[in-house]
C-alpha cells in the first residue's frame, strides 16, 4: 500500500532545537520507518519554509538578505536531520520554482471558483518605518492570556492566533513606534463558505487524537471568517495577477502547498514524473501530517479548506500534533538560550541515545519536560543495562559455546510462555505504531526487554551447558529469536544501533520486518562476538561546562561596611535575586553599576567575605589596571543563560573559584568590540547568549583576563 507522510515545513530562520524534533520530526521518522517495515510504500516529505517574517526578522537582525538566511538555514536543517537519521525522501524548499508555479495554479483556481475574493482591510502601518508591518512585527499584550510579549500573529504563551489590532498597547518591534491601522486591499480566503463541510469532515474523524479534534471543532464552531491570504510585503510568492507588485502571498497560504510541490519535485526527473498523482489523487492512499500543536488550525482548517475549494486532491487522512517539549518548565528557544539545539545535544550523547530518550518522552498527550539527567538515566538503565547487556550476554555466551544455534528439542513451558509473550508484545507494538502512538510502541518493546532478561536469567544457560547441551542450545535459540524481535521493534526508534545489533546476531541481509510471519522465522543463528554494543553515558564527562553563567541586572549597590575596595551588590535574575561582594569599588561609581546588565557565575560556592555573605561572582575583564564588567546586547533579559562554546551549564552543583579560573576566560578584541573566549574541553569557545555574544562593556587590552 502507498502512504503519504508530510511533516511541517520548518522556517529556515534558525537552528532546529529539540522542541522541534519532539514536536514533529522524530515521531514522523519513526512512523515512516515502521510503515516501511510493514511493507508499505511511503513518500516522506518536508522542506524549508523560506518565506514569512521569521526569515525577514532574522535577516534584518543580521544585516543579510532573506535569501542568504534561507540558504544558510536550509542547509543547516539538512545537516541536522542527517545527524539524527531523520531521512525524508525529499526535503524541498518553498523558494523552488515548481513551488511558486503550484501556488499560482492554486491561487488562480480558488479565485476562479469564488473561494478567493479581493477586499479592503485594515492593517498595521508603522509611521516610524514608513510601511505596512506584518502582524508578527507588532508586539504587545495578549488579549487572551495577558502575556506581555505576544506577537501580532500569534501568542507564544497561549498559542492563540491573533490579529495585531487585538493586541493591548501594540508597538512596532523594529522601531518602537506605535502603529496606525490603515486601509489596504487584499485577497481573502472564503472559509465561511466551507464552514459546514469542514465541520462534517472533522466530525467524521473518529480515530484522531482528541487534542486535534477538540481544538478544530471548537475553532470551527465559533464561526469561520474570511481570512486575508496576501500581505503588503516584498519577500514571498508573487500574486499571479497584474498590478500587485508590492504585495505577496501570505506564507501560511503558500507553505501548505509546499507538501504538494515537494511531491511533484521528487518525481520530476524520474521515469514517472506523474507519480505524485498516485499520492495525491488516489483516494485510497492515506496522508498523514505531523506537526507541533501551534500548527493545528492550518492543517485541519485552512489546508482542508483550500483542498476542498481546489478539488481533486486528497484531504488529510490524519493530522497528528504533539504538544510542547519544555526545558525546566519553559518552551525551548534557541534564541532565548533555553534548552538544547540539536547540535548541542549531539556533543553530549550519540544520536540513538537522543532518539531513544526523546521518543520515550514525546509530548504526545500533553507537554513533557526534557531533562539531561533523565536522558542519562533512561539511556543507561534501560537502553544499555537492560537491552544492550541482554544482547551482549546471549551473543557472547552463544558464540563461546556454539558455531551455530538452531532448535533441536521440544520447547518447555517457560520457552513457550516467552515466545507467546514476545508475540503478544510484538503485536501490541505493531498496533501502537500503526496508530502513530510512538511512546506506547516503545513501552511494549521495553516490557519485552525486561521479560527477555528474566527468561535468560531463569534459563541459566551457563549451568545447563554442563548437563544438557541440547536444552542449553534451545534456550539460546529462543533468546536469540527474542533478540531479533527486539532488534526489529527498536529499528524505527534507533535505526543504526538496531542494524549493529542485527550484525551481532548474525543476520545480515535480513531486513527488519514488522510482519508477524517473520517473528521466530530464523532457522539458525550464527552470532558474532564483538565488543559490548553500547558505552554508558557520562554527561559530566561529556558536558564540560560546570559554570552556571547567567545574565543579571544590578538592583542596588552599597559600600561594604568593613572593606574600602568592596561593594555589596544586589542582583536580579528575573525570577530570583542574589547578593554578591565584589571588588569594583575602585573602578566604578555606584550609579555606573545600578541598573546595568552583567554576567554572574551563579553557582559559585557561597563565601563570607569580611563578614558579608557573597553568593555568586560578577565577571569583569581585568588586566591589572583597567577593569570593565561584561555585558550583553540590548534586549537580552536578565535570567538568560550564557553558553560556552555551545555548551549550556551541565547542572552539576557548585564550583570553586579555582575551577572558574580553569576556564581561562579572556577578552578577545577586534574592531571596536571585545568578545569573551574561554577554554573548554581543550578548545576555545565563546561566551554566547541568545544567539549573540557576551561582550566586555568597553574596549580593553586584548587578552585581558576575565574573572
Ligand atoms: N513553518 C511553522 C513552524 O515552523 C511553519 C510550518 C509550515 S507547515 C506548512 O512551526
Ligand atoms: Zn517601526
Amino acid at each position: 500500500m502507498k502512504i503519504l507522510v508530510n511533516c511541517a515545513l520548518p522556517y529556515a530562520s534558525g537552528p532546529l532545537h529539540l522542541g522541534h524534533i519532539a514536536g514533529a520530526y522524530l515521531g514522523a521518522d519513526i512512523f515512516v520507518r515502521f510503515q516501511r517495515m510493514a511493507g508499505n510504500e511511503v513518500l516522506f516529505v518536508s522542506g524549508s519554509d523560506e518565506y514569512g517574517t521569521p526569515i525577514t526578522i532574522r535577516a534584518d537582525k543580521e544585516g543579510k538578505s532573506p535569501k542568504e538566511i534561507a540558504d544558510f538555514y536550509h542547509n543547516d536543517h539538512l545537516n541536522t536531520f542527517r545527524s539524527l537519521d531523520i531521512n525524508f525522501d525529499i526535503f524541498s524548499r518553498t523558494t523552488e520554482e515548481i513551488h511558486s508555479e503550484t501556488v499560482s495554479e492554486f491561487f488562480l483556481e480558488l479565485l476562479r471558483k469564488g473561494y478567493l475574493v479581493e477586499r479592503s482591510m485594515i492593517a498595521p502601518y508603522c509611521p516610524g518605518c514608513g510601511r505596512f508591518m506584518p502582524d508578527r512585527y507588532i508586539t504587545g499584550t495578549c488579549p487572551n492570556c495577558g502575556y506581555k510579549d505576544a506577537r501580532g500573529d500569534q501568542c507564544d504563551e497561549c498559542g492563540k492566533t491573533l490579529d495585531a489590532k487585538d493586541l493591548i498597547n501594540p508597538i512596532c518591534s523594529i522601531c518602537g513606534d506605535v502603529p496606525e491601522f490603515r486601509e489596504t486591499n487584499h485577497f481573502f480566503l472564503r472559509l465561511d463558505l466551507l464552514q459546514d463541510r469542514l465541520l462534517q469532515w472533522i466530525d467524521a474523524k473518529r480515530d484522531w487524537r482528541s487534542n486535534v479534534v477538540n481544538f478544530t471543532r471548537n475553532f470551527i464552531s465559533s464561526g469561520l471568517r474570511e481570512r486575508p491570504i496576501t500581505r503588503d510585503i516584498e519577500w514571498g510568492v508573487r500574486i499571479p495577477l497584474e498590478g500587485y507588485d508590492h504585495k505577496r502571498i501570505y506564507v501560511w497560504f503558500e507553505a501548505l502547498i509546499g507538501y504538494l510541490s515537494a511531491a511533484k519535485l521528487y518525481f520530476r526527473g524520474t521515469p514517472n514524473p506523474d507519480e505524485w498523482k498516485a499520492y495525491w489523487q488516489d483516494g485510497e492512499v492515506p496522508s498523514y501530517y505531523f506537526m507541533g500543536k501551534d500548527n493545528i488550525e492550518f492543517h485541519t482548517i485552512i489546508w482542508p479548506a483550500m483542498l476542498m475549494g481546489k478539488e481533486g486532491l486528497n484531504l488529510p487522512s490524519r493530522v497528528i500534533a504533539n504538544e510542547y517539549l519544555r526545558f525546566r518548565g519553559e518552551k525551548f528557544s534557541k534564541s532565548r538560550g533555553i534548552g538544547f539545539s540539536v547540535d548541542d545535544i549531539l556533543k553530549l550523547a550519540q544520536k540513538d541515545y537522543v532518539r531513544y530518550y526523546m521518543a520515550s518522552n514525546l509530548p504526545e498527550g500533553g507537554d513533557t519536560n526534557f531533562s539531561m539527567e533523565e536522558l542519562v538515566d533512561r539511556v543507561n538503565t534501560e537502553y544499555i543495562d537492560k537491552f544492550g547487556n541482554f544482547i551482549n550476554r546471549i551473543v557472547s555466551f552463544s558464540a563461546a559455546h556454539f558455531q551455530e544455534i538452531s532448535v533441536n528439542s521440544d520447547y518447555d513451558e517457560d520457552d513457550r510462555s516467552m515466545m507467546d509473550f514476545a508475540k503478544e508484545k510484538f503485536l501490541a507494538w505493531k498496533s501502537a505504531l500503526s496508530d502513530a502512538q510512538i511512546k506506547k510502541g516503545l513501552q511494549e518493546w521495553l516490557d519485552l526487554v525486561k521479560y527477555a532478561n528474566s527468561y535468560f536469567n531463569r534459563s541459566k544457560p551457563w549451568a545447563l551447558i554442563k548437563s544438557d547441551g541440547e536444552g542449553c542450545m534451545r534456550k539460546l535459540y529462543v533468546s536469540l529469536g527474542v533478540a531479533k524481535i527486539l532488534a526489529d521493534m527498536i529499528y524505527p526508534y534507533t535505526p543504526s544501533s538496531s542494524m549493529m545489533i542485527r550484525r551481532m546476531l548474525g543476520l545480515p541481509g535480513i531486513e527488519p520486518s514488522a510482519r508477524e510471519e517473520n517473528i521466530f522465522s530464523v532457522q539458525s543463528f550464527r552470532p558474532v562476538k564483538g565488543e559490548p554494543p553500547f558505552r554508558k553515558l557520562d554527561v559530566t564527562a561529556a558536558n564540560p561546562n560546570s559554570m552556571d553563567l547567567v545574565v543579571g541586572k544590578v538592583l542596588e549597590v552599597s559600600d561594604h561596611p568593613n572593606a574600602d575596595t568592596l561593594y555589596l551588590i544586589r542582583v536580579s535574575f528575573g525570577d530570583s535575586e542574589t547578593g554578591i561582594v565584589s571588588g569594583l569599588r575602585d573602578h566604578y561609581d555606584k550609579e555606573q553599576l545600578s541598573g546595568r546588565k552583567i554576567i554572574v557565575v551563579r553557582n559559585l560556592k557561597k563565601a563570607r567575605i569580611r563578614g558579608q555573605d557573597s553568593n555568586g561572582m560578577l565577571l569583569a575583564a581585568d588586566n591589572g589596571r583597567v577593569v570593565k564588567v561584561l555585558t550583553v546586547p540590548e534586549g537580552v533579559p536578565e535570567g538568560s543563560r550564557v553558553t560556552i562554546g555551545g555548551y549550556p551549564y551541565n547542572g552539576k552543583g557548585t564550583i570553586s573559584i579555582d575551577e572558574v579560573h580553569a576556564y581561562s576566560m579572556a577578552a578577545e578584541c577586534s574592531s571596536g568590540a571585545c568578545r569573551v573566549e574561554a577554554s573548554i574541553d581543550g578548545k576555545k569557545g565563546y561566551l554566547e547568549v541568545m544567539g549573540d555574544y557576551v561582550y566586555v562593556s568597553e574596549k580593553v587590552e586584548n587578552g585581558s583576563e576575565v574573572r
